[in-house]
């Protein structure tokens, strides 16, 4: 199917979420609220990005995450912009990062702390001193009676409200789900707003393109080592970043599958499953996908931990189940 690209009308991030919203009776604008503090934070965050080397924002800040990962200045900042512009959001009551091993319990549920937002602030940080695509990635859940505390956040991804991405590349991209197909949005520099380029994005199929790091192959799964060995037999072409966004937004745009699976050394794989593998799972299965952890759907994961880590293939339904017939 030809990809529909409107451009033909200025339609903003937030015209597209309120008209998305009046077709939902009684919908209360609050989603808004929350996606136009996203909004904010990322074309802050995405001003940062655009200006490394030029204000001291490149390199390590010295100490490491929760993750055991090396914290970048950019992440640090982006973290905090992000924490700034929803903390004050009086409809989310938890607001939980990659970058912070306890979530920031704000308000209760019936403090009308009604909803959890999970994010990577900037995903792929890594990669930001040679100028390679980076990206944050958001996911929502309504809280559930149990209030702000945390495991009211620790919900499966089918119980996602919406899952976005915004990609700092060659253009500033947001990539939107809330249930009802995907949507992509461009940030225009000129007007300050992101302005929508896509609606009811499909994730083309036959297109034979695998997107992994090679280096591990030994360290792969036997069913992993011979999807590849027939890849290789069978024409493939392999394309990888090594940046989450950017590699899943290719995917997206173009079909084929990325994966990241376990390895001897990482045997629950290196993703997180609450703020990675959850809303890019929502957006690839909204686009027409699929989205799996060894032979499990991705959303149906129930997670017992806010750094949980998961493997993950996701992509074309093609693409997907070449992998899962080895
Ligand atoms: P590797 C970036 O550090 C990240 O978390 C994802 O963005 C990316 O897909 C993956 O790790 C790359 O990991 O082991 O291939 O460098």
């Amino acid at each position: 199917m030809k990809q529909q690209w409107t451009q033909d009308n200025l339609t903003s991030l937030q015209s597209s979420i309120l008209a998305e919203e009046q077709k939902h009776p009684g919908a209360t604008g609050e989603f808004t609220w929350i996606l136009s503090a996203i909004s904010l934070a990322t074309k802050a965050i995405g001003n940062k990005v655009r200006c490394a080397r030029i204000q001291d924002v490149i390199g390590d800040i010295g100490e490491q995450n929760i993750q055991g990962e090396t914290q970048q200045k950019l992440d640090v900042i982006a973290n905090e912009i992000i924490l700034r512009c929803l903390g004050d959001r009086d409809n989310i009551g938890i607001l939980a990062s990659e970058e912070n091993e306890t979530p920031f319990l704000l308000r209760k549920r019936t403090d009308g702390g009604k909803y959890a937002v999970l994010f990577d602030p900037l995903d792929g940080s890594l990669n930001i001193d040679s100028s390679v695509g980076v990206g944050t990635i958001f996911s929502v859940l309504r809280l559930s009676d149990l209030g702000s505390r945390e495991e009211a956040m620790l919900r499966p991804g089918v119980e996602q409200v919406a899952a976005g991405y915004v990609l700092y590349g060659s253009s500033t991209v947001l990539v939107l789900t809330t249930g009802n197909g995907v949507d992509m949005f461009v940030l225009d520099h000129a007007i300050g707003s992101f302005v929508l380029v896509s609606k009811g994005l499909k994730i083309p199929s036959e297109n034979k393109t695998y997107s992994i790091n090679e280096a591990y192959t030994n360290k792969f799964s036997d069913n992993i080592q011979s999807y590849l060995r027939w890849a290789h037999e069978n024409e493939y072409s392999s394309r990888y970043i090594g940046s989450m966004v950017a590699d899943v937004h290719r995917i997206l745009l173009k079909g084929g599958v990325f994966l990241y699976p376990p390895t001897d050394t990482k045997p629950e794989g290196k993703l997180r499953l609450m703020y990675e593998a959850n809303p890019m799972a929502m957006i690839i299965e909204q686009a027409g996908g699929k989205a799996v952890a060894g032979g499990e759907r991705i959303l149906e994961i129930k997670p017992d931990g806010l750094h949980q880590r998961t493997g993950v293939i996701l992509g074309s339904i093609d693409q997907v189940d070449a992998v899962l017939q080895h």
